[in-house]
């Protein structure tokens, strides 16, 4: 069993982005069996779900003309644009039906606001707006977090970045994490981590 201030945070294993779904992420289902395993090791297991209203802001779709993979130009900073993916309700924001679900205490949901969206299981884009994550982890004595799940690049690093920003000691356990790798971002992603303190284990 882990100490009692650790925390597993299982970021976005859903259907849209697993194999099949409208975000698929390569190899995403790969990664269930030994988080569903590794739940059983902790005293405080955290599932997060993007969980996006139909018109949302981070959908090509929403943009006349964009196409999905582009960026535009959000208050708060650069958005990439997506597939449509995770509409609230659907069976691809539904978790993979293997995760098991039973042994997690929170179930967080993210980027259900239409105008901003969010990677992070702590804060919206504008690294601002907070989820209520923070309060629930240190209201339990949280104080040390491992993160595994989807995507590596984008909702997995920004959370754990994020959360080292926060004080919290942050392990990412890649191999049961897979990315999108979006023009190098898997790269850059691993470097920011590194460079923000974030322990990388397999
Ligand atoms: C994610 C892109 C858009 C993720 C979520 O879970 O990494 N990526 N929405
Ligand atoms: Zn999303």
């Amino acid at each position: 069993m882990r100490a009692p201030d650790e925390a597993l945070i299982v970021i976005d294993v859903q259907n849209d982005f697993c194999p099949g779904g409208a975000l698929a992420v390569a190899g995403g289902d790969e990664i269930v069996p030994r988080i569903n395993a590794l739940m059983e090791g902790f005293s405080c297991v955290v599932l997060t779900q993007d969980w996006h209203p139909g018109d949302h802001s981070s959908f090509a779709e929403t943009h006349p003309g964009a196409a999905a993979f582009s960026q535009v130009d959000m208050p708060y900073g650069k958005q990439t644009l997506w597939p449509r993916h995770c509409v609230q309700g659907s069976t691809g924001a539904a978790f993979h039906p293997d995760v098991r679900t039973d042994p997690a205490h929170l179930i967080i949901r993210k980027g259900f606001r239409a105008g901003i969206d969010s990677y992070s299981a702590l804060f919206e884009n504008d690294r601002a707006t907070p989820t209520g994550l923070e309060g629930y982890l240190r209201s339990r004595g949280i104080g040390r977090l491992v993160m595994v799940g989807l995507a590596t690049d984008y909702c997995v690093a920004y959370s754990a970045l994020d959360a080292a920003r926060l004080g919290f000691a942050v392990t990412v356990l890649t191999e049961a994490c897979r990315a999108i790798d979006l023009n190098g971002s898997l790269a850059s992603q691993l470097g920011a981590m590194r460079a923000a303190g974030v322990q990388l284990l397999p």
